[in-house]
């Protein structure tokens, strides 16, 4: 089969000209009409490259008679319909393991910022009120807190490592307990909150896990208690977490990922114990050229010998 594949958003510069040196490849994002675009070439395009942004609906997969892969760029597959694949016997692939790091990085900079409230300090300074004589409120202390993960997957475990250094005691949350791993298995995500200082949502997103993370759950983390999420912002029910943060019913939060990126809810703005990113989580120059190397090397493999190297399960 000879690769004929489209570019559905944006990807890395390098990623992009790499591909655009290797395959037949058409960004759809510069066709101004891509629904005439595809209806054009539809029974020639057999691959999508795709990120968690930009994603694959079933109405363009079921427009592509050709189609056998799904390459994504990012660990999350949310955005791609797996089920409009799986019966269209389209494989897809990820980008697991090489992000690993950066994201449970990221979770570790949301928690530190969040207790001791640097990015607060930040302003804080800038707005110059040091030198007008105030002083900054006392923060929380982390080391030593109750650290519960929802999710333990490879991230989760990255982060629940990481507790390591911070002598944080970790339980954790999935639907069955995981084997040959360190850490309490919490059966009831509602116990987890209670008894968590801090909860990082590390779990996968999707419809399974929509408002997993809900207003009882919340309510359970309690005025002391911070959330932390660096999976996707569908995990949480955000209109229950603004409210809890606006009425202090929660201490704290610090989100990479939201329910309608880029939209930021505005009661959010205001809030000066809430730490905001970009969905940033794996963005850093190592571990993007990693993932860009890894999207590459499922094509390859699979137009030379029909295999995946990091293939979703579905
Ligand atoms: C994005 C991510 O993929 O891997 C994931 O699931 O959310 C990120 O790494 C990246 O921002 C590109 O959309």
């Amino acid at each position: 089969m000879q690769p004929c594949l489209i570019q559905i958003g944006r990807l890395a510069p390098q990623l992009e000209a790499a591909l655009a040196s290797e395959f037949e490849i058409y960004p759809l994002w510069k066709e101004n009409d891509a629904p005439a675009f595809i209806a054009a070439h539809a029974g020639r395009i057999n691959g999508i490259v795709t990120s968690a942004r930009a994603g694959a609906d079933r109405a363009l997969i079921e427009a592509l008679p050709s189609l056998k892969l799904i390459a994504n760029f990012g660990v999350g597959y949310d955005t791609v319909d797996v089920a409009a694949a799986r019966e269209r016997g389209v494989v897809v692939s990820n980008t697991p393991d090489v992000l690993n790091d950066c994201v449970a990085d990221t979770a570790f900079a949301l928690i530190l910022d969040v207790t001791r409230s640097i990015s607060a300090a930040d302003r804080f300074v800038r707005r110059g009120e040091w030198k007008r004589g105030a002083s900054f409120p006392l923060a929380v202390r982390v080391t030593g807190k109750n650290l519960g993960i929802v999710g333990l997957g490879r991230i989760g475990q990255a982060i629940a490592r990481r507790s390591a250094g911070f002598g944080m005691p970790v339980r954790y949350h999935t639907r069955r307990p995981m084997a040959g791993m360190p850490w309490a298995h919490e059966p009831s995500l509602l116990e987890l909150a209670r008894w968590a200082d801090i909860l990082v949502v590390a779990c996968a997103g999707g419809q399974g896990t929509r408002h997993l993370v809900s207003k009882e759950v919340l309510d359970a983390l309690g005025p002391k208690g911070y959330i932390v999420n660096i999976s996707r912002g569908t995990v949480i029910d955000e209109a229950a977490m603004v409210e809890a943060l606006a009425a202090r019913r929660i201490a704290g939060a610090g989100i990479d990922v939201f329910e309608n990126e880029p939209h930021v809810p505005d009661a959010l703005l205001e809030l000066d114990n809430v730490v905001l990113l970009p969905h940033i989580g794996s963005g850093t120059h190592e571990t993007r050229a990693a993932m860009g190397e890894l999207v590459l090397a499922n094509i390859r493999s699979f137009y030379s010998d029909g295999r995946l190297l990091t293939p979703v399960q579905y």
